[in-house]
């Protein structure tokens, strides 16, 4: 092989190299981009109905709620459970819980779970937030 065949070698595999680092960079960026955007918009997650005929649901508490939509019957009662998993010298205005349509307005001690109990509720949504109306998530019923 002559030297002008092995540099031109030698370039075209640097030039691979480095193509593969700019693909690779950028499925990184990619998978983290959606990582990220489906981490925020949580999934609504379905409320678990027990024999009782009692829907249950958690929502834990941690600058926000996830999940932040819970999907539930319409005309059975609904047990949701709320989790502050927040450290004790984070001050956070999720530490108070409003529910408007039921009344609720609770506080929320880090590290506990309050169980919030909502009564059957007609097709539609109802809204659940924090002490200023920042934070907000709901309770679809169908
Ligand atoms: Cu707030």
């Amino acid at each position: 092989m002559t030297r002008r065949a092995k540099a031109l070698q030698l370039k075209r595999a640097r030039m691979m190299l480095r193509c593969g680092l700019l693909l690779g960079s950028c499925l990184i960026l990619l998978t983290g981009g959606a990582l990220l955007v489906s981490g925020c918009a949580s999934k609504p997650v379905a409320a678990v109905e027990g024999p009782d005929g009692v829907q249950t649901a958690k929502v834990v508490v941690r600058h926000g709620y996830n999940p932040g939509t819970i999907e539930a019957k319409a005309g059975k009662p609904l047990k949701l459970e709320f989790y502050r998993d927040e450290e004790p010298e984070v001050e956070s205005c999720d530490k108070d819980l409003v529910i408007p349509s039921e009344s609720v307005s609770i506080p929320l001690p880090v590290h506990e779970s309050q169980i919030v109990e909502i009564k059957p509720h007609a097709a539609g949504e109802i809204e659940f937030k924090c002490g200023m109306n920042m934070m907000k998530g709901k309770i679809i019923f169908k």
